[in-house]
């Protein structure tokens, strides 16, 4: 078992019993047409079926009088209503001894033969099935950080899986099982590069290669995506200026979007990362975020495609905390982007920390669609060596309430629009894929990318089922190991969190984002220090965000701001976050702020002997294969949440000038041996 496929197993059912009962409900598939997305939707119920059943199931043209079958319907169908459907959604239903699977198009059909192997893969019962399923969102997204030159940024799992190289001739296979995995979570939509973006992407050439692409995507629903160098029309376009209100500027975007749908009629847009971290962008000729975004948008306006543009900002000010950049910069833009324009917005408002408030603008730009972005890759999870189960993270932020409308105003309700009635939704995840056999290098981080699809798809699934489903159709059916491998699964994050950023802690790291490094204090801007957010020093240690430090809290909704402004009733998750609070301050712990620091510490780099124990308890459950890897990754991420906690609890006891609580052992090594190891670690 190497990995490859993914949650798309498919592996014999071993009971006798229960795969003759769901024989009898699939003798044959019957499709109407040669429609490409419906023969998707037939071929992967074929595999699958031969797989779990051990039967190859005939397609036929016409059920006629035949029972004992799945029967594909498109539009009204056979089913009495579907009037609950949206475009995208499935209803499967038991009708006439047949199972009908309904959408108002061949992609609602697709979506509901995965999710009809999903119900056999699982385990439930087909002869009373019922289910009626929607997306939330519109557009739901992967977002690929690519480059040309074959890497991937923030990428732990090889390199990029598009030969560029190969492109346009050569398909590689791996790209139609690629599009699989994502219609069977209803992804539709991929941006193939990264958001640091090379204008190569928009010559000729590259268009080519990327319209291939979108010719093995398109059966499965997916659309492709361009991210978007914003000064291209000069770079390769030959102009003096790439001003958004430059009238040839404009035109050379039209007659760029012209190309690419003469070759791509389908292209879904732009993803734009404008004027953050050194890309240029509108405001180099003293325009704004919308000028640019609106240009492009009309640039596509005769076509169906979005401009996705980036809320990430901030700028290299030592004076301003960078928590406020996006909203200060974004929010008197709400109102005056085009309708084609939707602001793609991280969930926290620095980057993709293990555990982040949600990021104020979410409750700040009723009339623009916002979309959300979530990191799958776990740039600051411990890369592919740490366990650690995303779901509860993307959980986490939407269900807040940003209390916009008043209370029930979660993110979860802003994203998918029914909070401010947004035209257009979307979700997007940084993928954790890469050329890896497995794709995302850890084998239970594909637990990620399906956690996410499923979210992007319905907002209101818990994480707890979603790991349930995935383990059952991953690693294993058996009951009691499924609730082990859960219960590890759901335990993971907080376990990462503290050991590696309790309390509200942030960024304790420089460029890698792997090695502890709450001690660096240079860079090139001062926003990429460790120190500037932490702030410890011989008082305490936090960010004072209230109205005595940045203020930055005044983002929020007053409700928010009574939440976590006060430092006695701040949720412990977010303490630092918002709070400079004394080492010898109590928490509701009973404990200090430095004992609950180590206490959190130690017992998070205890836990991983924990998860470690847990997973040997499933051995005999699993793929030897699959077990042995993920075992030896346990193995290292123990030994990693030591070098983290060391590193912490060694640095901040300078400041605190306390000793490791009882009944925790000092570390083993100095804070100068810690530092030392990260040194050689960051050597090049
Ligand atoms: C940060 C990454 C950087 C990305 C940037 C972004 O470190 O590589 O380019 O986000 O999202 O998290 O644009």
């Amino acid at each position: 078992e190497d990995g490859y496929r993914l949650w798309l197993k498919y592996d014999l059912i071993k009971d006798a019993g229960q795969r003759d009962a769901y024989a009898r409900s699939a003798q044959f598939i019957a499709l109407n047409g040669n429609n490409s997305v419906l023969k998707a939707a037939a071929d992967e119920l074929q595999i699958g079926l031969q797989g779990l059943l051990g039967k190859s199931i005939p397609v036929i043209a016409n059920a006629g009088s035949r029972t004992g079958g799945i029967v594909l319907a498109v539009g009204n169908g056979p089913t009495a209503s579907n009037q609950e459907l949206n475009a995208e959604g499935y209803q499967i239903s038991s009708q006439s001894n047949n199972i009908v699977i309904n959408g108002k198009t061949e992609s609602g059909v697709l979506y509901g033969a995965f999710g009809l192997l999903r119900q056999l893969q699982t385990r439930q019962p087909l002869s009373t099935i019922s289910l009626t399923s929607n997306p939330k969102v519109r557009y739901r997204m992967l977002n690929h950080w690519d480059n040309t030159n074959g890497t991937i940024e923030r990428g732990y799992a090889g390199g990029t899986l598009w030969k560029w190289f190969e492109l346009p001739e050569r398909l590689d296979p791996r790209y139609r099982d690629y599009a699989r995995a994502n219609a069977s979570l209803g992804i539709n939509g991929t941006v193939v590069n990264n958001v640091n973006a090379s204008a190569r992407f928009l010559t000729g050439e590259y268009i080519q290669k990327v319209a291939a692409l979108a010719t093995v995507f398109r059966p499965y629903g997916i659309r492709v995506y361009l991210s978007v160098y914003f000064p291209a029309p000069k770079t390769i376009g030959g102009l003096k200026t790439a001003d958004p209100l430059d009238p040839e500027v404009r035109k050379w975007w039209a007659d760029k979007a012209k190309e690419i749908y003469a070759l791509i009629p389908d292209f879904g847009g732009f993803l734009v990362k404008a004027n953050s971290e050194g890309e240029p962008g509108p405001q180099d000729y003293g325009r704004n975020h919308a000028d640019g975004a609106n240009m492009l948008a009309e640039a596509l306006k005769p076509y169906d495609g979005i401009v996705l543009w980036r809320a990430f900002v901030y700028k290299a000010d030592p004076k301003a905390d960078r928590f406020k950049a996006a909203y200060e910069e974004f929010g008197d833009l709400d109102g005056k982007f085009d309708k084609k324009v939707i602001v793609q917005v991280k969930n926290g408002p620095i980057d993709f920390q293990p555990r982040e408030p949600f990021s104020p603008l979410f409750g700040k730009m009723p009339k623009t669609p916002l979309a959300m972005e979530f990191q799958i890759t776990q740039e600051y999870l411990g890369f592919a060596t740490h366990m650690v189960y995303e779901a509860p993270i993307f959980k986490e932020c939407l269900e807040t309430d940003t209390y916009a409308k008043g209370k029930n105003s979660t993110v979860a309700r802003v994203v998918d629009g029914s909070l401010h009635g947004y035209a257009i939704t979307a979700m997007a995840g940084v993928a954790n894929t890469g050329s890896d056999r497995n794709w995302t290098g850890h084998p239970m981080a594909q637990a990620n990318w399906y956690a996410y699809g499923r979210l992007a798809w319905d907002n209101t699934l818990s994480a707890e089922a979603i790991a349930n489903e995935w383990i059952k159709m991953t690693l294993t059916n058996e009951p009691q190991a499924v609730k082990h491998i859960a219960d590890l699964m759901l335990r993971s994050r907080e376990i990462y969190v503290n050991y590696n950023t309790p309390l509200g802690l942030s960024r304790p790291w420089s460029g890698v984002h792997f090695a502890p490094e709450p001690w660096q204090n240079k860079s090139s801007r001062p926003d990429w220090t460790a120190i500037y957010y932490h702030r410890a020093d011989s008082v305490g240690l936090g960010f004072d965000r209230t109205s005595t430090g940045s203020n930055a809290l005044a983002q929020y909704s007053p409700e928010v701001q009574q939440r976590w402004n006060n430092v006695e009733t701040c949720p412990l998750p977010y303490l630092l976050w918002f709070h400079h609070v004394p080492w010898t301050k109590k928490l509701t712990t009973g404990r200090t702020l430095w004992d609950e620091l180590c206490t959190r510490f130690y017992t998070g780099a205890d836990s991983v002997g924990w998860m470690q124990k847990q997973w040997a308890q499933v051995k005999n459950n699993i793929d030897p294969e699959t077990y042995a890897d993920v075992a030896a990754r346990l193995e290292t991420q123990h030994k990693e949440a030591i070098w983290w906690r060391d590193a912490w609890v060694l640095y901040l006891q300078e400041y605190a000038r306390q000793p490791i609580p009882a009944p925790y052992k000092k570390p083993e090594r100095t804070l100068g041996e810690v530092k030392q190891l990260v040194d050689i670690y960051l050597l090049r």
